[in-house]
């Protein structure tokens, strides 16, 4: 389907002749046009095999000529001529915060700037304040607008588009192309939270009908460079992916040097030299004789090094290869360990799907019981619960629970820990709860030593058990609190509390070398939750699982590996305290 493509054409085409002053009604169609396509529901290019495209709404026979045009030659005329009276680089000007079509067409008028670069030089060189209509601030602002664009370029990918992004990859180059083995290596397989690029391994009887599928993806929006053995491309997400087609002979040595880390690679190798041994992507090599040893499997590998494989997650030199070597490493949780998820929303705040939606779900993905955490009142904006709405709860929860038996709906809530670090309700009312769960989702620019000092008196708070999202950042969007996680992690420990790894994607919080210490440093567990807010949702617990893997944890670090009754018994203690 070329939707997305064909629009983006017809972007360009109104930004183009917005531009060169060309009749606002025509680039108002021409946007108009973008927009259509860009939402229609079949391909657009079987729309034009069958001659329909005037049926479209909003598309008159000008527009419908020029897509005709676009998918028979790859080009519009039209277009074409317009970039030979403006520099089609102005379009990257015209995005930058603080510019506009108006301004880069001036600027290049006035001042001859035709790209990024000569416009960085002469905001710097302070030619810009003079122009009529420009000024200091102004030129101030497109210099900020430039770093924001620079930040940007060089931000990485959440894990959470990067994955899914990949697998569907894989899966199309499985089923249509001739591949044999196929994997997915890089920060992906690592886990990483963010990710700077894809990187894709293959062996092949046929590497250049790989590649010809491979660049034929609907996910393609540029090929980068296309080779026999390697070959890169854009998606639309501009993000890169790398396709190598390697021998199967060095599949393991490849899989295993493209997987990383570096610096994981680079201690293997030095390793290696002190044995004799070169290691690269091809094999493992005898450094007198040139003699391959291994290759052909990751486990080949490592064995060569006197080592046990080591799990892609924990490849950072931390510390792996010394237990690799001493044949200690730990037994890292799985996906299938988890019994339960303790954090999630219904509609009875802000989550879409209702708490019976929420529990069959759950069952489909094999837990045994579910915690249902909707946000406390002072969340306003998340339509948090009075004590009133949680005893609805309840009541629903009770007839469910005879109706799904013998999986089991705990009633929880997701407190607010407030500025002064008191939550939504008193202890009296908390007793109402299977189990509490806080978290800070306001007044979070207060100071380290307030809003440390807000936490910790919820730890104290003998109902809460686990601590959601501890450092509160989001990925890509806002940093953490300022909060010092050693001094949590310490009271913590002190009053038996759990901290959450959330798994939404945006999240990961906390992060790996947080869950890492809360184990190793404090001796804490944790709870790996998605904090779903839909059943699709609930499927964000890889990502938790990745993080734990990627901390080292076990299946016994973790509270939601619990069977059913062991986890009863957890919760009963609240009535105790
Ligand atoms: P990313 O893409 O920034 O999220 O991180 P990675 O780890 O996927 O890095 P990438 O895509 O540059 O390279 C993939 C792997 O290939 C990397 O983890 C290790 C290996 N590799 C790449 N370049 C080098 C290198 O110059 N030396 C060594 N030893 N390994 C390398
Ligand atoms: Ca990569
Ligand atoms: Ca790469």
């Amino acid at each position: 389907m070329r939707n997305k493509e064909v629009a983006e054409k017809f972007y360009e085409l109104a930004k183009m002749a917005e531009l060169a002053n060309d009749n606002p009604f025509k680039i108002k169609a021409y946007t108009e046009a973008a927009r259509r396509i860009e939402n229609l529901p079949y391909p657009i290019e079987e729309i034009a095999r069958e001659g329909k495209l005037l049926e479209i709404k909003g598309i008159g026979k000008s527009i419908a000529e020029k897509i005709e045009q676009y998918l028979k030659t790859g080009k519009i005329e039209k277009l074409e001529e317009l970039k030979k009276k403006i520099p089609p680089s102005l379009l990257e000007i015209e995005k930058i915060p603080g510019m506009g079509a108006k301004k880069a067409k001036a600027l290049y008028e006035k001042l001859g700037i035709k790209t990024v670069e000569e416009l960085k030089e002469a905001a710097e060189k302070g030619m810009i304040r003079n122009l009529p209509g420009f000024g200091e601030k102004t030129e101030k602002k497109i210099l900020e607008g430039l770093k924001f664009m620079r930040d940007k370029t060089v931000s990485r990918v959440l894990l959470g588009i990067a994955l899914p992004l990949a697998e569907g990859i894989v899966e199309k180059l499985k089923a249509h192309s001739p591949v044999d083995k196929i994997q997915i290596c890089g920060s992906i397989r690592r886990m990483r939270e963010t990710i700077g690029d894809i990187d894709i391994l293959v062996t092949s009887k046929h590497p250049e009908k790989v590649m010809d599928y491979f660049v034929k993806l609907p996910e393609v929006k540029e090929i980068i460079v296309k080779g026999e053995t390697k070959t890169s491309i854009f998606t639309h997400e501009n993000l890169q992916v790398d396709l190598r087609v390697v021998a199967p002979e060095s599949f393991g040595a490849a899989i295993q040097y493209f997987t990383g880390s570096k610096q994981h690679n680079i201690r293997l190798r030095e390793i290696g030299i002190k044995m004799g041994l070169k290691i690269n992507e091809y094999g493992v090599f005898r450094l007198d004789t040139n003699k391959k040893i291994a290759g052909e499997t990751e486990e080949s590998v490592y064995n060569a090094l006197g080592m046990d494989w080591i799990p892609p997650e924990m490849r950072e030199d931390r510390g792996e290869i010394e237990l690799a070597l001493k044949h200690k490493l730990p037994e890292l949780i799985e996906l299938s360990d988890i019994k339960g998820d303790l954090h999630m929303h219904t509609v009875y705040s802000d989550g879409q799907n209702t708490i019976e939606e929420m529990a069959n779900e759950a069952i489909k993905l094999g837990y045994e019981y579910i915690v249902i955490s909707d946000h406390a009142k002072a969340l306003g904006i998340a339509n948090g619960l009075s004590i009133e709405r949680y005893k609805q709860e309840r009541e629903e929860i009770e007839k469910l629970n005879k109706k799904l038996k013998p999986f089991k709906i705990f009633l929880g809530a997701e407190l607010n820990i407030l500025s002064n670090g008191e939550v939504d309700f008193s202890e009296e009312e908390l007793k109402f709860f299977d189990i509490c769960l806080a978290g800070i989702h306001t007044a979070m620019n207060q100071e380290k030593e307030k809003i440390t000092e807000r936490i910790k008196k919820a730890i104290r708070n003998k109902y809460i058990r686990i601590i959601v999202h501890p450092s509160g950042g989001i990925l890509n969007g806002r940093p953490n609190y300022e909060v010092d996680i050693d001094a949590i992690l310490e009271e913590g420990k002190k009053y038996g509390k759990i901290f959450e790894i959330n798994s939404s994607p945006e999240r990961l919080d906390l992060n790996d070398l947080n869950a890492k210490k809360a184990k190793e440093q404090y001796g804490l567990k944790l709870a790996i939750n998605t904090d779903a807010h839909s059943v699709l949702s609930l499927r964000n617990m890889r990502y938790g699982i990745g993080v734990a893997r990627r901390a080292w944890l076990t299946k016994d670090d973790i509270l939601n590996t619990l069977p059913k009754e062991a986890f009863e018994k957890f919760v009963a203690r609240n009535d105790e305290r």
